[in-house]
C-alpha cells in the first residue's frame, strides 16, 4: 500500500503519532519495519524540561488520559539522537513545540538542519498553558507561528491541531494560508479530569490531561471531515484509530494518511501490519481503493 505524501514515497499510509515511542532510532526503525510508513518523534522543545509528576498516564479502558507534560532534552541536547538518525533508511517527522513564535522559529531552524523528512508543529498539546494549545485555539496565532516557521525550514511543514479549538476548520485554513503543507488532526482531546472517588482526588498528579483512544474517535472523524471541507492540503487523520475499519472511516472523512498512537499500547507494535492488512482486506472485499474512498463521506448519494 505505497503512497506518495508531499513528494515522499511511504511504504504504507500509517503514521506513528508523536509522543508514543520517544526518539530512539532503534524503536522508530522497528515500527517502520512493522508497517508504519512514517514514524513521528516525540515533540522537541526549546529547553530541557522534565515533564509532569507521576502518575502521568492512566488507562481508562476505552482510552487514556495523559499529562506527560512535554518532557524534552531541549533541542540543543539531542546530538546523539540526530547522529544515530543521520544514516536511517526510513522517513521521519520531527515534532517541535515552543512557548513563543521566536522559540518555535529557533527550534524549527535548528531541527530542520538535522535532516528530518517533515516537521510537525505541535500547537495543540493540552498539558501546558505556555507551550501547547494556546497557539492552536486561535486562528491568528496559528497563522503567525506557521508563517514564521515556514520561512526558516527546508522540509514540508505539518500543523498539528487540537479539537479544543472553537472551529478547527478555520484554524486549518489559517495554517494553509500561512504555508502549511499538511494538517495533522487531532491531538488529544480535552483536557479532561478523572477523580478517584475513594481517595477523593484527581487520578493524575497534574489533575487534568489529554484524552486519547477509542473514546475520542468520533471527535477525530468530525474534525477531519470539517477540515477536509476547508483546505486543499492533505490531512493526517488520527484520534482513536485502532482497526482497519477505523482507518477506512477517517479516510472517508478526508484523511490521506492515518495516525496510530494509543492503539500501539492496546494492540502492540504489530498494530501497523495488522491495520494495513485490515485496510487491504476491506478494500478488496469492497472492490475499491484508498483514492476512491478518500473523502467519500462528502459525496452526495
Ligand atoms: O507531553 C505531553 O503531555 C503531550 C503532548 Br506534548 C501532546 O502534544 N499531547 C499530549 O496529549 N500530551
Amino acid at each position: 500500500m505505497q503512497i506518495n505524501f508531499l513528494g515522499k514515497n511511504l511504504h504504507t499510509p500509517l503514521v506513528l503519532a508523536s509522543g508514543v515511542l520517544g526518539n530512539n532510532k532503534a524503536i522508530l526503525e522497528r515500527v517502520w519495519e512493522n508497517g508504519c510508513g512514517l514514524p513521528t518523534m516525540k515533540s522537541i522543545g526549546p529547553a530541557p524540561r522534565e515533564g509532569h509528576k507521576n502518575p502521568t498516564v492512566i488507562d481508562l479502558g476505552n482510552g487514556l488520559i495523559n499529562a506527560v507534560g512535554l518532557p524534552s532534552p531541549g533541542y540543543l541536547n539531542m546530538e546523539e539522537e540526530w547522529q544515530e538518525l543521520s544514516d536511517r533508511v526510513f522517513p521521519i517527522t520531527a515534532s517541535i513545540y515552543g512557548g513563543s513564535v521566536e522559540e518555535f522559529v529557533q527550534v524549527a531552524a535548528f531541527v530542520s538542519a538535522k535532516g528530518p523528512d517533515f516537521i510537525e508543529l505541535n500547537i495543540s498539546c493540552p498539558n501546558s498553558d505556555q507551550h501547547g494549545m494556546v497557539f492552536g485555539v486561535n486562528a491568528q496565532s496559528s497563522h503567525d507561528v506557521v508563517a514564521a516557521v515556514k520561512k526558516v525550514i527546508h522540509v514540508p511543514l505539518i500543523a498539528k491541531l487540537t479539537p479544543a479549538a472553537p472551529d478547527i476548520a478555520t484554524i486549518a485554513k489559517a495554517c494553509e494560508d500561512a504555508g502549511a503543507d499538511a494538517i495533522c488532526a487531532i491531538n488529544t482531546a480535552g483536557p479532561g479530569m478523572v477523580i478517584d472517588i475513594e481517595s477523593r482526588s484527581p487520578v493524575l498528579a497534574f489533575k487534568k490531561g489529554g484524552l486519547s483512544g477509542p473514546m475520542i474517535k468520533p471527535i477525530a472523524v468530525r474534525c477531519v471531515y470539517d477540515i477536509f471541507r476547508s483546505v486543499s492540503i492533505p490531512i493526517i487523520g488520527l484520534g482513536g484509530i485502532s482497526t482497519g475499519k477505523d482507518a477506512i472511516e477517517i479516510i472517508m472523512a478526508g484523511a490521506t494518511l492515518v495516525g496510530i498512537g494509543t492503539a500501539v499500547r492496546y494492540r502492540g507494535i504489530t498494530v501497523f501490519d495488522k491495520v494495513n492488512k485490515e485496510i487491504s482486506d476491506w478494500l478488496a472485499v469492497h472492490d475499491t481503493s484508498m483514492e476512491e474512498i478518500r473523502g467519500a463521506a462528502h459525496r452526495e448519494a
